[in-house]
């Protein structure tokens, strides 16, 4: 059962996760940004990951604080559900074109986070969402889940199309990696023994 749920208040946000990796990709969320909920749908969608996000957060200020800590509560669902890795193909690339543009992922499932974001969003707004909250996002989920996570635009100028690329290129390369190799059903895919 590669499940998990996760809840997480603070002062400045009340937070519900629940991820399910060997879903359909079915997804309900909630975070009060429209762009954002926009976003964690395809990140639902194209990675398969049912998910159901609820946020309650200080939104009177910005969208900053939800979209980060949201971003924390999916990393730590993620490394709930992944648990001891076992089985999976742990890496996971997509160069994903949407319009104008064009956005590659890599990334690792090493339980060591590192964060490449080169978007070169322009800044602004799209909807209420700042343009610079993409990176905030990608940030959390990477420190959270102990990803590796390169993300490079190669091409672009819409923010809108930038960003939904991103979200979805993240989405494939993060389905390829947690799917489970059926060759190595029960070994962790690491030579140290455990990631
Ligand atoms: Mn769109």
């Amino acid at each position: 059962m590669r499940k998990a749920t996760i809840t997480r208040k603070t002062a400045e946000t009340d937070i519900s996760v629940t991820i399910d990796l060997d879903g359909t990709g079915t997804y309900d969320n909630q975070t009060g940004v429209g762009f954002f909920d926009h976003m964690l749908d395809q990140l639902s969608r194209h990675a398969l990951i049912d998910m159901t996000v609820r946020a309650d957060g200080d939104l009177h200020i910005d969208d900053h604080h939800t979209v980060e800590d949201v971003g924390i509560a999916l990393g730590q669902a993620l490394t709930e559900a992944l648990g001891d890795k076992k089985g999976i193909y742990r890496y996971g690339s997509c160069h994903l074109a949407m319009d104008d543009a064009q956005v590659r992922c890599a990334l690792d499932l090493s339980g060591r986070p590192y964060l490449i974001c080169n978007l070169d969003l322009p800044f602004g707004k799209i909807g209420t969402f700042d343009t610079e909250l993409v990176r905030e996002f990608f940030q959390a989920l990477s420190t959270h889940g102990g990803i590796t996570l390169h993300i490079d635009k190669l091409h672009g100028f819409n923010a809108h199309h930038i960003a939904e690329a991103a979200f979805k290129a993240v989405a494939r390369a993060l389905r390829e990696a947690v799917e489970t190799d059926p060759r190595k059903a029960d070994a962790i895919p690491s030579t140290k023994g455990s990631l």
